[in-house]
């Protein structure tokens, strides 16, 4: 099936853009999990998440949209119809609606909270800040490593991607490169890109927006799935990821989280009640260097 992905269109299913595999054969065996963390980068559970939770979730969301004029208004709240030519809504951070008790339910599951003290054989903690989104038509995220905007805090920091609904791939999945975070054609962008903060360094987050640039570079290989309401991806700070393009009318609603082991540093940038978030990437008169530019400097 022919899909776009970032501005390119490549077909889902065949090597280009292959298919994610589920790890929930693995879910009582933490050595197993950490192994297949290890080897492909992510872990990706199905219906770890109550799914009437994420659903009622997903409903609370959109009327919070609705109250904000952000849908096509007289369309069915529940499908998530966008005004034409619809930008992403932004409701990203620590708010009403990130805070919202349903929405908590999910973003701050008890399924999560387990698994993570599973994995870390520690209690976690989960960033207060939430990056809670509604991608628009023709929408995408570029391919990059959370490091350069997360890396602050815990070593062991991990995403972990939630859809808010089905989410076909043609609505704008998760999509990660296998392989990006171990292989060895990746160590020279691992000690440059992946040393940057955002904050620090002031330059551009995403490495690129073309998800070939990657692979024909470094290897690895992009894949993805079509999500349901439930399932999870998780993934460390070094695993290359992006998003396929939103080609639907509706908007694709999903929230990245992250949780680490407690013990460990936080980064201070994205917890508290109020976090401060970014301190001066994306403000106004802050000049960022141009990926461009700092690529030609680390010669990759
Ligand atoms: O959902 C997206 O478009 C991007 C997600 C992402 O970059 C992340 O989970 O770190």
């Amino acid at each position: 099936m022919q899909v776009k992905f970032g501005k390119r269109t490549m077909v889902y299913g065949t090597d280009e853009l292959a298919e994610l595999r589920d790890a929930n054969d693995l879910l009582d065996d933490r050595a197993a999990l950490l192994a297949r963390l290890d080897e492909d980068g992510y872990l990706l559970l199905r219906d770890l998440i109550d799914r009437d939770a994420v659903l009622s979730a997903r409903q609370r969301i959109l009327q919070h949209m609705d109250e904000q004029q952000a849908l096509v208004p007289g369309r069915l709240v529940l499908e998530g119809a966008m005004p034409q030519g619809g930008r992403s809504v932004p409701m990203m951070g620590c708010n009403s609606i990130t805070q919202d008790a349903l929405v908590t339910r999910v973003l701050e599951a008890p399924e999560l909270f387990a698994l993570f003290e599973q994995l870390f054989a520690e209690p976690p903690l989960t960033f207060d800040y939430k990056w809670l989104r509604a991608v628009g038509n023709e929408q995408f995220t570029g391919a990059h490593y959370d490091v350069v905007y997360m890396g602050n805090g815990s070593k062991r920091l991990h995403t972990t991607w939630i859809p808010l609904g089905d989410i076909p791939v043609e609505q704008g999945t998760l999509a990660m490169c296998v392989g990006s975070h171990r292989d060895a054609r990746f160590e020279k962008l691992r000690q440059t890109y992946g040393k940057m903060d955002v904050d620090r360094d002031l330059i551009q987050g995403w490495f690129t927006e073309d998800p070939f640039d990657i692979t024909t570079r470094f290897g690895g290989q992009w894949q993805t799935t079509n999500f349901r309401a439930g399932d999870v991806m998780i993934f460390g700070m070094y695993a290359m990821h992006a998003s396929t393009t939103n080609t639907t009318d509706r908007f694709r609603l999903s929230c990245d989280v992250r949780y680490q082991p407690s013990s460990d540093p936080v980064d201070a940038r994205w917890c508290g009640r109020q976090p401060h978030g970014h301190l001066a990437w994306g403000n106004k008169g802050v000049k960022i260097k141009s990926m461009a530019d700092a690529r030609a400097e680390w010669g990759v």
